[in-house]
């Protein structure tokens, strides 16, 4: 039995093998990039049981996909190979906020910038199925994110499918994930992945991105603006997280106003900042293995700190995510790190 299966498109990533701007840089160092994989490495890595749903291209980078996602333990069984389309690739300078544009030379140093080699890739041409529908269902949560719906009409319908209320679905965990770049030429990016969001039963979002989608500014008004989903994370960076999360009630819900909310908070761990890509991914992985572990959500939260801690002080997006046991410790520790 899955406990996760995560689906998404995964890049084989370039990261300069020295500081500078893309325009300077003249080598980079091979690594691998997606959210949704990211998610399925870091749960495997957690003792849990992964799958990864995909396409890559019949190329070297679909190869090394493939053997490095399988290589954290994760079941890449159900991913297509695309004979005609290529493995997306990207490339992105190390820095905390994100650009699509080449920063002129001298420019802060905390913007990285991102460019991707994507669009007509393997991944983009998935489209609502039988046979992904099933690979997709095939365990206790599926894991999507909102970098889905940005590669093309047919992810989008699939997103649509995947997050629309069936009887029978499994519980749908989505990272909004706002990629401002993927949806350049559209204007209902953030109109989409609040409605995406709503069919969801855990989604996670940042405030930061909360606030420039959708004008949202604090935790709470979050939660107004998406009451449906049974738990709401919202990540503060390094001023910590919360959850705010439905109280089971066996009563009809459409009888009864919507019952209150648990509301939970903690604090993140203090780290020295490497690179903060994969940090939301890894966030996400912790809290959903205390989430399938049964644990209480202070403790859910905490191992989403200690996983994106993992990847923050790590130049790629995964790091060395710490396995259960040495987790568990880490979090049940009253330490001075936790701020
Ligand atoms: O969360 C990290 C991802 O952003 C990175 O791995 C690349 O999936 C990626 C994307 O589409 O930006």
């Amino acid at each position: 039995d899955v406990d996760v299966v995560c689906l998404g498109e995964s890049m084989v990533t370039f990261r300069p093998s020295a500081p500078g701007r893309l325009a300077d840089v003249p080598s980079f160092d091979r690594g691998i990039g997606g959210a949704e994989s990211n998610v399925a490495c870091v749960l495997a890595r957690a003792g849990h049981r992964t799958r990864w749903v995909s396409r890559v291209g019949a190329d070297g980078f679909g190869d090394h996909l493939l053997a490095a996602i399988a290589s954290y333990g994760v079941d890449t069984s159900p991913v297509r190979r695309d004979p005609d389309r290529p493995t997306g690739v990207y490339f992105r300078t190390s820095g905390e906020r994100a650009v699509d544009v080449a920063p002129p030379r001298g420019t802060d140093e905390r913007l990285a910038e991102v460019v991707y080699y994507r669009s007509g890739s393997a991944a983009s041409a998935m489209a609502p199925g039988r046979e992904i529908r099933a690979a997709a269902w095939s365990g206790r949560f599926l894991h999507l994110t909102g970098i889905t719906a940005a590669l093309s009409a047919g992810c989008l319908a699939l997103m649509r499918e995947l997050t629309t209320r069936h009887p029978g679905r499994p519980l749908v965990s989505f990272d909004v994930n706002h990629r401002v770049a993927l949806w350049q030429g559209t204007t209902n990016g953030p109109e989409v992945l609040a409605d995406l969001a709503r069919g969801c039963d855990l989604v996670f979002v940042g405030q930061d991105e909360a606030a420039a989608a959708w004008g949202l500014r604090d935790a709470a008004a979050v939660r107004a603006a998406l009451p449906e989903p049974a738990t709401l994370v919202v990540k503060r960076g390094a001023a910590g997280a919360t959850v705010f999360a439905r109280r089971e009630d066996a009563r009809p819900r459409a009888a009864l106003p919507r019952p209150a909310d648990v509301v939970v908070s903690a604090p993140a761990l203090r780290v020295d900042v490497v690179a903060p890509v994969g940090a939301g991914d890894a966030f996400a992985a912790g809290f959903l293995s205390g989430t399938l572990r049964g644990l209480p959500l202070h403790e859910r939260l905490r191992h989403g700190h200690l996983m994106a801690a993992a990847a923050l002080t790590a130049p790629g997006d995964l790091g060395e995510p710490p396995g259960r046991a040495h987790a568990d410790r880490w979090a049940a520790l009253d330490a001075d790190g936790w701020e």
